[in-house]
């Protein structure tokens, strides 16, 4: 089994002293041990660390497998990370499951954790979920990455976390202490102007280059000279020249560099790849260079020449767009290296003067040629935002009230585990802070935002202040019932609400207690939550209340969501025996309509059930009257909003006529009242709905069928004088009318 490459055992390169007069100030190396002036110094040390495959690397050490198992990170059939093993067979992030298994058959997929529908914990369920009901949750890796930074803040006291799975270094501090240590004289004035003494003709034994040495141009010529020597009888040894104290720093930076890689390899099992230098931009592209499981160190002497590598367009804040116009506007020729052709052929000035209108992009651009631009490092881990997100599948989009809250649970659930993780970060980092008042900082968002597309491509995005709360568990209670209450007023607001409810509207249908799951809203694509204007705070000094506008916590949105809750609930059994596999997925949706269907229609006696729709046809108080009786259920447009329900939701998941009803009514036994066969036999009227149904579909025949040809070719519905989104559904609709008036017909 492959283990990380130990390099501190690996072959030292060999050193030639070659230093006179130092070019460094003592001010320089003063600057190193201020946290908020190293990154300045022209001594500064600098590290990247970034995890190989980091996704892949999780989901292999949380399957207890080796660094040569060839795993993927999977998010439904896209790889999201590859490991270097299964890049062996040639698979990458663009592959897509199938390629992955046809370059390697023995490919082992790994798919992310996943949030269900309804529920607000993640978890890795063992098949592949189905995306319709399931949202990726990338909490595994966050938590892993936060263990990783605190073990890093171990070793360093600056780190600054860049992405998910990289963080840089500042060891300004550590290298100071150490050159210090070994060359006591170093320090020879009191002046900071005065010039370093000169480094010694001898370097102590344990001083030596831990990683690869990227060498100066010289350097390479020079081996080149050596090798092409006829009478070499061996390669020529890598020898590098020792020429001032930042080489020096880099040596012992090297080495720190090393032992924190060596400690997150035997303290958690993840391989590393590193970049050094002396600042951010240069550590990072060095960090890329060799891979995996490797570190490449930059000395300032071979800047130029490691630079070679790397076009303008490479470097961070460069890319795209601004790197390529960049390149365009200085007028580099396509078959120069864009970097040194630059440094080479442009002054600042020269650049300021092509671009006039951006001054500190054009210094920048000179400065970042020469590897010479500096960026503070900082512990500081500001969170402007967070979002969660779904995109839902295109034959799966959100239609119901239920539905949507039960993604905003998942939502909620989402944004507090990251909560989770920015108070811990938070808590964390302020406890190693010399001020009293600085400790125990934790930040708190103030502003709701709620953002949903609809499958017809419409934008809704309504926002609120929120309530600050020192517990999370709060603050999530509060995510649940201000999104649900922000998606109300947002759909109330832009939406038709009662034209998908049979010209009731949403307060109509709450005041009758229709269930969420039954309350038809505009077809949804995409809906998110983002959380921000985040606010710093002490834990102990949190308040209850804060923010702009004065929210209602009242006991109304908490049994709102627990109304939900009770659904979602049983919606949650039906989908634990869902998920086994597609064919069963489709009997077990249709099975919850189903039984929605029985559950009506058995609690009624026909005549009753006939009688009621007769008098609440003419009589619109009795309408009112039944709504809170027994036999509100049977109301017309509830039972034409139930066969809407059906039909589209059987489009959603495939097609399955409404005749398999009376085995799927058996299947259904968590209802056992319905005892169908007796029913049906005697005084149950369901078999007559059901074949009325079933007999409607054969004998509108053309008529039907003519309105669907009409409906998808022009996706316009003359007599609703409007435009539709899914002609499949809205021809629904008119069957489910036409059935609503057969029924309803004296
Ligand atoms: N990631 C993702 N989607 C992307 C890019 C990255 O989900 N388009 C996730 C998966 C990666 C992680 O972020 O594992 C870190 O991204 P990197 O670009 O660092 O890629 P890896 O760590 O996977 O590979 P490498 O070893 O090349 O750094
Ligand atoms: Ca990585």
């Amino acid at each position: 089994m492959s283990t990380c490459r130990d390099l501190s055992e690996e072959p030292t390169l060999v050193t030639r002293i070659k230093g006179s007069e130092s070019r460094f100030k003592v001010r320089d190396l003063l600057a190193l041990n201020d946290p908020s002036k190293a990154y300045l110094s022209p001594l500064a040390v600098v590290g990247l660390i970034d995890l190989n495959a980091f996704f892949a690397q999780v989901e292999q050490i949380r399957l207890g497998l080796s660094v040569d198992d060839p795993i993927v990170c999977v998010q439904w059939q896209s790889l999201i990370a590859v490991s270097y093993a299964a890049r062996k067979y040639g698979i990458h992030r663009m592959d897509s499951v199938k390629t992955a298994k046809e370059k390697c058959p023995n490919v082992i997929l790994a798919h992310a954790a996943v949030f269900k529908h309804g529920e607000s914990h993640w978890k890795y369920i063992p098949k592949v979920p189905y995306q319709a009901f399931y949202k990726v949750s990338l909490d595994p890796y966050r938590r892993e990455s936060r263990k990783i930074i605190q073990l890093i803040q171990q070793h360093c006291d600056i780190v600054e976390k860049a992405s998910v799975d990289e963080a840089y270094m500042d060891f300004g501090r550590l290298v100071f202490k150490e050159v210090m240590s070994l060359f006591p004289d170093i320090l020879n004035s009191n002046d900071p102007n005065a010039t370093l003494p000169p480094i010694p003709k001898e370097l102590p034994s344990k001083l030596s280059y831990i990683g690869e040495v990227i060498l100066t141009n010289e350097e390479e010529k020079k081996i080149r000279d050596e090798g092409a020597l006829p009478q070499s009888p061996e390669p020529p040894a890598l020898e590098v020249e020792v020429n001032d104290w930042d080489d020096i720093l880099m040596m012992i930076g090297s080495r720190l560099l090393h032992d924190v890689r060596m400690s997150i390899y035997k303290e958690m099992g993840y391989t590393t790849s590193a970049g050094l230098g002396r600042n951010k931009l240069i550590a990072k592209v060095a960090a890329g260079f060799k891979k995996p499981d490797n570190q490449t160190i930059i000395r300032n002497s071979s800047i130029n020449n490691f630079f070679r590598n790397f076009q303008l367009v490479d470097f961070t804040g460069m890319g795209g767009k601004i790197g390529e116009s960049m390149v365009q506007r200085l007028g580099v020729p396509p078959d120069k290296n864009s970097t040194s052709y630059i440094r080479e052929n442009f002054t600042l000035e020269a650049i300021e003067d092509e671009i006039r209108e951006d001054l500190p992009l054009a210094k920048k651009v000179y400065e970042i040629v020469r590897g010479n631009h500096q960026q503070e490092l900082t512990n500081k881990l500001e969170t402007k935002s967070m979002m969660s997100r779904k995109n839902f599948l295109v034959n799966h989009p959100v239609t119901t009230l239920g539905a949507a809250y039960g993604w905003l649970r998942v939502y909620a659930g989402d944004l507090y585990n990251r909560m989770i993780e920015l108070d811990d970060q938070n808590l964390n980092l302020s406890m190693s802070q010399v001020s009293e008042r600085d400790k125990g900082i934790v930040s708190r968002p103030r502003t709701l935002m709620m953002h949903i597309e609809t499958t017809s491509r419409s934008k809704f995005t309504k926002r609120c202040g929120i309530s600050v709360f020192r517990s999370l568990e709060k603050c999530k209670e509060q995510l649940e019932t201000i999104s649900i209450k922000l998606l109300k007023e947002l759909l109330e607001a832009n939406t038709n609400i009662a034209a998908l409810n049979n010209d009731k509207s949403l307060k109509t249908l709450e005041a009758a207690s229709v269930n969420p799951e039954n309350i038809n809203i505009i077809s949804i694509s995409a809906m998110s939550i983002t959380i921000s204007n985040f606010m710093k705070t002490t834990d102990a000094s949190l308040i209850d209340t804060y923010g702009g506008s004065k929210i209602d916590h009242s006991e109304d949105l908490k049994r709102e969501f627990r109304e939900i809750s009770e659904e979602l609930e049983f919606k949650k059994r039906m989908e634990e025996q869902e998920v086994k596999s597609t064919t069963r997925e489709v009997s077990e949706v249709d099975k919850l309509y189903i039984k929605q269907l029985f559950k009506d229609f058995n609690s009624n006696e026909i005549n009753q059930v006939e009688k009621h729709i007769a008098n609440s046809i003419n009589d619109s108080k009795r309408e009112s009257e039944s709504k809170k009786t027994e036999t509100k259920k049977a109301d017309p447009d509830y039972i034409k909003k139930l066969f809407q329900d059906f039909n589209a939701e059987r489009h959603a998941f495939g097609t399955r006529d409404l005749d398999t009803t009376e085995s799927l009514s058996k299947e259904c036994s968590p209802f056992p009242k319905i005892d169908t066969s007796t029913s049906r036999k005697t005084k149950r009227p369901t078999n007559d709905i059901f074949s009325s149904l079933k007999k409607k579909k054969t004998e509108k025949g053309n008529d039907q069928e003519d309105l669907l040809k009409e409906l998808i070719e022009t996706m316009y519905c003359k007599s609703c004088n409007t435009e539709i989104v899914d002609a499949m559904e809205h021809n629904d609709f008119h069957v489910a009318m036409k059935l609503s008036s057969k029924i309803n017909a004296p």
